[in-house]
Formats: structure tokens, sequence, C-alpha cells
């Protein structure tokens, strides 16, 4: 009779400490960042330290969010949003560009998971009643479910645009362009630009004044008019300063 009348769910929940219930809304933070940082490394195909430093960090810490672990919580809290203003430029970039969706809904879930462990680290630092805690993670799992459907149908509704006859192909992949150095002769109309990441990129040669916006797993063309010469190709979307390459043009 006693283990019965324990084990009742309304037994353990009033049981439950404000603090322990906001620290159990760090541990779900944590959770979804250990998500994120794995999905992201998985999807780029490479080491990227800091995410790596990031899914390491709360992965040890998630078994020791329980009861009423402060200090533990506001800590992570202090941790993730740091790591988050230090990526800001990129997180801003990606959820700026729904139609590069696999980046923009990985960059929600981190959005999602920063703010989860800092809400929760701080209200479980400052004791705050439970009131707000079911309502915020409902509206966390409201935005990741809006967001992502939004952006699966933006991107959806992105063309790709097909290589004409004669057009040069160029594939942007794994954060480099390939061929590095892209020959245009006489016969050459363009440039065929495919994008095999799951991120944004753009084809851009800053001497021809030439931008091409290429979404993620799409790919678009680029008429060239140029002078015999060199130039210069970049990707200008932050974080991609080593995506170079060079753009031979031959009478
Ligand atoms: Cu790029």
């Amino acid at each position: 009779m006693s283990t019965a009348t324990l084990e009742r769910p309304e037994a353990a929940t009033a049981a439950q400490s404000p603090v322990s219930a906001w620290i159990g809304l760090v541990r779900a933070g944590a959770i979804v960042m250990v998500v994120f940082a794995t999905v992201l490394q998985v999807t780029a195909r490479t080491i990227i330290p800091p995410v790596l430093v990031i899914g390491i960090v709360f992965l040890a810490a998630a078994p020791f969010l329980k009861g009423e672990r402060r200090g533990l919580g506001l800590g992570l809290a202090i941790f993730g949003a740091a790591a988050y203003i230090g990526n800001l430029p990129i997180i801003v970039d990606d959820l700026t560009h729904p139609e590069s969706a696999p980046a923009f809904i990985l960059q929600l879930l981190s959005t999602v998971g920063v703010g989860l462990v800092v809400i929760g680290g701080v209200a479980a630092w400052l004791r705050r009643p439970t009131r707000l805690l079911q309502p915020l993670a409902m509206a966390a799992v409201g935005v990741f479910l809006v967001g992502t459907i939004g952006s699966i149908a933006v991107a959806a509704g992105t063309d790709t645009v097909a290589a004409l006859p004669g057009d040069v192909q160029v594939t942007a992949e794994q954060l480099m362009f390939a061929p590095e150095e892209v020959r245009i002769d006489g016969s050459a109309t363009g440039i065929w630009i495919d994008n095999k990441d799951g991120i944004r990129h753009t084809f851009t040669v800053p001497e021809l004044s030439i931008d091409v916006e290429v979404p993620a797993l799409k790919a678009r063309r680029v008429d060239i008019d140029a002078p015999p010469g060199s130039y210069q190709i970049i990707c200008n979307v932050p974080g991609h300063e080593s995506m170079t390459g060079t753009l031979i043009v031959s009478s």
C-alpha cells in the first residue's frame, strides 16, 4: 500500500522544489544542445572545435543536472550565453535565411536550447516560483515546430537553377569551392554553382561585382562578361573566410 502511494506521479510533483524543477529545464536545454552539436557535426562531415566543446560540456553536465544544483545550472547558463553571443554573427546569418533549411533549423534548435538553459539556470539560482515553467517549455517547443515547418516550406519554394550548355561547373562543398581554379574561355557562357552543403554560400567575385547567393542544396548560375585576367572568388557568408578560389578568364 505505502509503496503504491509513493509511486503516484502527483506525489512526486508535489515533492519537487522550484529549484529542482528549473534545473530540470536546464537539463532539457542541455540535451537539446547535445543533439544540436551532434547533428551539426554529422551534417558538416567535419569536426568543428567550438561545437565539439559545446557538445562535450553539456553532455558531461546533463547527468548532474538534478536536485538543488543551482551553481551548476547558473554556470551552464553563463557558458551557454557566452558561446551563443560569441557565435552571434553566424547564428543571425543562418536565422535570417530560412530558405537554407538545414542551417536555419539547427540554429533555431541551438537558440531554443540555450534559451532553456539560461532561463532555467537563472530562475533556479533566484529560486523563482515555477508558475511560468510549463508555458515557457511549451513556447520553446512551439517556436521550434513553427520555425521548422516554415523553413521547410520556404526551402521547398526556392527553385534550383539548371546549368546551360557550355557552363563551367563549380561545386561548393564542405566550405570549399571545387575546383578552386575556375577557367573560363571563349566557349564558356557562364558558371553554374552547385551547393551540396546544408548551409548557404555565395559565389562572389568582388572585382567583377558578381555576388550570387546559393541557398543550401540548391544551384545557381551566372554569366561571365569580363576581360581576360585572374580574379579572386570568395564566399561572403560569416565564418566562410577560408572559402576562396580563383577565376581565370582567357581570351
Ligand atoms: Cu560559404
